[in-house]
């Protein structure tokens, strides 16, 4: 069976999906493609895709098996909440929802289909450096995980990125591969600002520095420092009773010339995360050519990504902890009690 995928949005996330269900994933093919600008839709579909400027169109299609939402993010609750009312499986790019609210919708009308059909575009869980690590934490090597220390370095960041989005668009990734590695809750957070660079725009706090706690009690810190003008530098230490583990730089070869020796750095998350995202992409159809439940983030971590999020944004406004990051009952579907 060949999964006939409706994407959403036909930006630049959208378009390197098109691409990869076109030319690199087995048993996909990219049957519509939607965007506010039917234009811009119709510049990247595949010869023979439907192109069209309503993503409800594109989700009710009978064209279309499964949907891929990679629009803007506050559109995507409402996308996602329509793929499910049809039954279809939906990866959505994070953020799921931009509202907790709109996050736990979702859940709820998950929970109400009574199984799981979101896919939440967290693509570090797909990477194998990450990958590794939870094999260190989960087969008992390190012992009981303590304390994590990450670093989350972009290059430089655009005039339109604002200060609340080193915790939306850039710390979400820690915050999620860091539950997952974890298997556990944020509950506290704090974030704090150091000496400002030189180098961000002006109405620009960078770096940030975030401390949470976890339910079990593990500390983490992570820098996030989004004009660091050497390079995208991702760092992640585990530690733990009895050892730690280290996220791998990426394979690089070393260059010795003029008397120096160099690696390349990359310049940005397409090229270090690439084949992340071939991973996620493969796996999620694989999944739904099975005909199984996605196995990869739920709609429940993107409910709590949204939530630990916000805490982090209320932080940075107060200059105080966030001592009590509630989430609802866990249901049952995705592993909980309720
Ligand atoms: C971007 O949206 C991403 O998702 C990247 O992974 C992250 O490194 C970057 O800071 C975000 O802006």
């Amino acid at each position: 069976m060949t999964v006939r995928v409706g994407v959403i949005g036909a930006g630049w996330i959208g378009t390197e999906h098109i691409r990869r269900l076109s030319t690199t994933v087995p048993g996909a093919r990219v049957s519509a493609v939607s965007d506010i600008d039917r234009e811009r839709a119709s510049s990247v579909a595949p010869q023979g895709a439907a192109v069209l400027s309503d993503s409800r169109r594109l989700v009710e299609s009978d064209e279309v098996d499964a949907v891929l939402v990679a629009s803007w993010g506050p559109a995507h609750a409402e996308q996602v909440l329509a793929a499910v009312a049809a039954g279809k499986p939906v990866l959505c790019e994070k953020p799921l929802a931009t509202d907790p609210a709109d996050g736990l919708r979702i859940v709820e009308a998950e929970h109400a289909a009574g199984r799981r059909l979101v896919q939440v575009g967290f693509m570090r869980r797909f990477d194998s450096g990450y990958r590794a690590l939870k094999e260190a934490v989960d087969d008992g090597s390190l012992g009981t995980p303590l304390m994590a220390h990450c670093a989350h370095r972009n290059k430089s960041a655009q005039s339109s990125y604002t200060s609340d989005m080193a915790a939306r668009d850039t710390a979400v990734h820690e915050i999620d591969v860091l539950r997952w590695l974890l298997d556990d809750e944020i509950t506290t957070v704090q974030v704090l600002a150091p000496r400002s660079t030189g180098k961000r725009h002006p109405h620009l706090t960078d770096p940030q520095f975030m401390l949470f706690e976890t339910a079990g009690g593990v500390r983490i810190d992570l820098e996030v420092f989004v004009n660091c003008q050497y390079g995208y530098d991702i760092q992640c230490e585990i530690v733990g009773e009895e050892g730690l583990v280290r996220l791998p730089d990426p394979a690089a070869p070393r260059v010795r010339a003029a008397g120096r020796e160099s690696t390349a750095i990359f310049a940005d998350f397409t090229g270090r995360f690439a084949a992340a995202f071939d991973t996620e992409i493969r796996e999620w159809i694989d999944g739904v050519r099975a005909g199984g439940e996605p196995t990869g983030p739920s709609a429940w971590d993107g409910y709590a990504a949204t939530v630990v999020t916000d805490a982090a944004v209320e932080s940075l406004t107060t200059g105080g902890a966030v001592t009590a990051v509630e989430l609802k009952p866990r249901p049952a579907l995705y592993g909980g009690a309720a």
